[in-house]
Parts: C-alpha cells; sequence; structure tokens
C-alpha cells in the first residue's frame, strides 16, 4: 500500500516492530486443541441455556433468563439464533443448527409494522443469513434475507444515496437523515453478495451508491467527520475518528476489495487509511493510538478511545500496514493486562477508563484473529487467549455470558449482545481449534463475524 505520511505522525515500521511486546502474554505452552474444544463446549452450554429460556427471542438476557428484543422495540425475530448460525456450523455443533434452521422456516416472518436499523439490521440479520445459507445451502435462508434486504432498500431512495438510519419492515416509512459513516458504508460484502445469489444488482448498486457518496464528501486532508445529513449531503459534525460511528465505513471499503474484488474499494481504502495515518496516528509512552482530530484542519480534539476501535489493528494489517496494526493492538492487549477485561472508554492521556461498562465486546478478539490469519504468530492468538479466559472469568453467568456494569468492581449486568454468538465465540475457535470446515486461507468474515466466503462443505 502507498501510504504517504506526514512526517509529524509517521512512525516507522521499524520502530513500531521493536515496540513492546503484548504485555502479560504468558510463555507456557498451550494446548490450543483442548482450548478450541473448551470454547465449543461453552458455546453448546450457552444454546442449550437460550433453547431452554429465550428459543425466537433476540437477546439473551443471561442472569434473568429473560430476553430483550432488538432490532425491533416490541417485537423479536430471533436475532441471537440467526446470528449463532454459522458459529454452530463451523464448531460442527449439526443438530443444534438443524433445530434454528427448523425455527427460521417454521416461524421468521418480517413482515411487522416497526421500525429498525438499517445498518444493525444488515449486518446482522441479512449477514447472518446468507452465511447460514452459504453454510447449508439451504433456498428458504436466501429467500429470508432477500425479502428483508427488500424491506430495506427505501432507506437509501434519498438525493445522495445516503440511507436514513431507519426504515419500517411493513411500510417502508422511513426516519432520521442525521446519520454517520458506519451507517452509510457498512453493506457492500452483504448486499454484493445478495446480487451475486439473486442476480438482482438493485443490492449491490445501493450499497455502491452510499459508500461512494460518503467517499467523495472527504475533506481536503482525506477525513471523513461523523455526522451528516442524507438528504443534501451536509456535515453535521467536524470530529474524525477511526471508531463509533465511523469504524466500519473503513472496514467495508478494505472488504469491498478483499471480498468482491472491487478497485474502486482498494482506492478508497488507501486514500482514507493514509489521511488516518497521517493526522490521526500518534505514539504516547511507547504505545500507538488514533486520535480524534478536527476532519479538515487535523487539530487534535480527545485522546479518549473507544473499545470498538481495537479492531482496527486487524483492519491496517489487512490493508498492508502490518507494523501499525500490530502496534495499535499491542496496545489494547495492554490495556487488556492491565484491568483484566477492557474498558467500553479508555483515555490513554490518564491512562483511565472513561467508560466503566464493558459490552461483552469483540473486537480485541476480531484484531488478534485477523493479525494471527495474516502471519500465524501465536503472539495474536494469546491476545485471543486471555480475551477468552478473561470472559470466561468475569463475564460467565448462571445461563450464559453477560456484559459487565462495572470493570473495575466487575460487577456484572444481565444482556448477552447477538454479536457474542456471531463473533467473538467464532473467532476463538478458528484460531484455537483447526477446523476444517474453514477454508483458512481464502475467506471473508464480516463486520458482525458473518463468513460470506471460506466456508468448506460438511466433512
Ligand atoms: C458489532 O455489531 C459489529 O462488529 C459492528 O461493526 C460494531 N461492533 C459490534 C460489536 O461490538
Amino acid at each position: 500500500m502507498d501510504l504517504r505520511l506526514s512526517r509529524r505522525a509517521f512512525i516507522g515500521s521499524a520502530a513500531l516492530a521493536a515496540a513492546a511486546p503484548a504485555l502479560g502474554v504468558d510463555e507456557a505452552e498451550v494446548d490450543w486443541t483442548a482450548l478450541g474444544e473448551d470454547v465449543k463446549a461453552e458455546m453448546r452450554w450457552a444454546w442449550a441455556n437460550y433453547r431452554d429460556h429465550a428459543w425466537g427471542k433476540d437477546d439473551f438476557l443471561p442472569v434473568s433468563g429473560g430476553s430483550r428484543s432488538f432490532p425491533l422495540r416490541d417485537h423479536h425475530l430471533g436475532l441471537s439464533l440467526i446470528e449463532a448460525m454459522d458459529t454452530l456450523w463451523l464448531m460442527g455443533l449439526d443438530a443444534e443448527f438443524a433445530d434454528a434452521l427448523g425455527w427460521v422456516k417454521a416461524a421468521l416472518d418480517f413482515d411487522v409494522d416497526g421500525e429498525v436499523s438499517v445498518f444493525e439490521t444488515s449486518i446482522r440479520l441479512v449477514g447472518g443469513l446468507l452465511s447460514a445459507h452459504l453454510a447449508c445451502n439451504d433456498p428458504a435462508l436466501l429467500a429470508k434475507a432477500r425479502d428483508l434486504a427488500d424491506r430495506l432498500l427505501p432507506a437509501f431512495d434519498t438525493p445522495t444515496g445516503i440511507p436514513y438510519r431507519y426504515v419500517n419492515l411493513k411500510t417502508g416509512a422511513v426516519r432520521d437523515p442525521a446519520t454517520n459513516p458506519a451507517e452509510t458504508g457498512t453493506y457492500i460484502p452483504e448486499y454484493g453478495t445478495l446480487s451475486r445469489l439473486t442476480g438482482d444488482t438493485r443490492y449491490r448498486e445501493a450499497a455502491d451508491h452510499a459508500l461512494g457518496a460518503m467517499y467523495d464528501r472527504r475533506s481536503r486532508i482525506g477525513l471523513l467527520a461523523d455526522k451528516i445529513d442524507a438528504r443534501t449531503g451536509e456535515w453535521l459534525s467536524r470530529r474524525a475518528t477511526i471508531g463509533p460511528p465511523s469504524d466500519s465505513f473503513y472496514e467495508y471499503c478494505w472488504d469491498g476489495w478483499q471480498l468482491l474484488g472491487d478497485p474502486g474499494c482498494k482506492t478508497m481504502y488507501d486514500t482514507l487509511t493514509a489521511a488516518i495515518l497521517a493526522h490521526q496516528a500518534v505514539r504516547h509512552k511507547g504505545a500507538f493510538w488514533f486520535v480524534d482530530v478536527d476532519f479538515e484542519t487535523g487539530a487534535r480534539l480527545s485522546t479518549e478511545q473507544d473499545e470498538l476501535a481495537s479492531f482496527y489493528g486487524g483492519l491496517l494489517a489487512q490493508g498492508g500496514a502490518a507494523a501499525e496494526g500490530a502496534a495499535y493492538t499491542r496496545a489494547w492487549a495492554a490495556v487488556q493486562d492491565r484491568f483484566g477485561i477492557l474498558p467500553e472508554g479508555y483515555d490513554y492521556a490518564t491512562g483511565q477508563p472513561t467508560a466503566r461498562t464493558n459490552s461483552l465486546r469483540p473486537e480485541l478478539a476480531d484484531a488478534a484473529f485477523n493479525l494471527w490469519l495474516l502471519d500465524r504468530s501465536d503472539e495474536w492468538r494469546r491476545i485471543g487467549r486471555a480475551h477468552y479466559l478473561a470472559m470466561k472469568r468475569w463475564n460467565k453467568a448462571r445461563f450464559g455470558y453477560t456484559d459487565m456494569a462495572d470493570v473495575v468492581t466487575r460487577r456484572q449486568a444481565d444482556h448477552c449482545p447477538g454479536y457474542w454468538w456471531s463473533e467473538q465465540m467464532k473467532y476463538y475457535y478458528l484460531m484455537f481449534a483447526d477446523c476444517p470446515r474453514f477454508d483458512y486461507r481464502d475467506n471473508y468474515l464480516s463486520t458482525e463475524g458473518n463468513v460470506l466466503k471460506g466456508l468448506l462443505g460438511p466433512d
């Protein structure tokens, strides 16, 4: 990748490579196969509890055994079940997968008079149904994915091509044009796959148009702000961040190239990444971080870090900036080592958490997985292992895995987000177990961990 970095922000590869190795890495021999089996056993156990207490519900509440609907306010769409499907399949939990497929065929109906987030529904439900379809080839799953995407498409019908944030699944009524990069540009892999499988080009076109419309509005120094009006294309903020609500926009520029071979996506990724490295990368006490800046001047706005951004080290490495990706992942791994479990927010300048909750997030495991896929170094698997063992120690509850109300006092909350079933459990398993149903050399996982390429037929 041709990155032209300013002198101020450039941090040479040699310097980064020499930076401290992951802190707290334990050097003992690890039985990776046994660890993979352990992940599978935890998945089977949590699934059995979901089956008993919240079958067909969206998010499971693993302390109380209750449930919460999402993305609809008062209606369940089996979110956790759909998010889990390709993970179950990769783990060879075939009876559980068949059970889930039966539920989708018998009970899943998107004809509901209610409003959903276009972004969340696409990455979780359209993506989950597509990866489940690719696993077992059942046409009913593709038909459901297509039906749902058809209900989301009205949101993209704007003068700019940038979608509204919410759409009603039954009426197509749209709401909230004040959107952001992630909710504008996180569609290409799912919609590109849907167009490929159905022959209907509308999905891919809508995704391409939205991504390009955002990219075209980058500032003179190549940065995107984080709030925009979908109707006019006017920016509504000045903050450039690699964290939410911009994060997966950058991921999907790369992914459009990785999965679909779209050279335009690669150009977008390279251009935006060069600007981010030039204007947002900083080094503090030997650690490599990214600051939020003014998108037109590059002036520093904040040293606060969002846990959600910790995926970015894996993306940087995928895009060719291996040393920078490694250094950023090491910075987050050091925070994990220090607190035992990652807080949602952290300020590297003060060394203190800025948000003491933990939403049972997968991002650091995601980065470790992507780095490990690239160079197979055990450094990354050990970061994934530390993430897994911390989760087992602190997030395990009576019926499953829960988020935390406070990482400092270790107080649990009572919510297992749908992505838990699709993301970290899959990353851990694929890293630790030698999975015969996954092509380790040629694959693609979406921002939600859905495998849209690289599923190998049943053994
Ligand atoms: C997931 O839904 C996706 O990874 C998304 O891109 C942002 N992060 C959440 C999980 O934390």
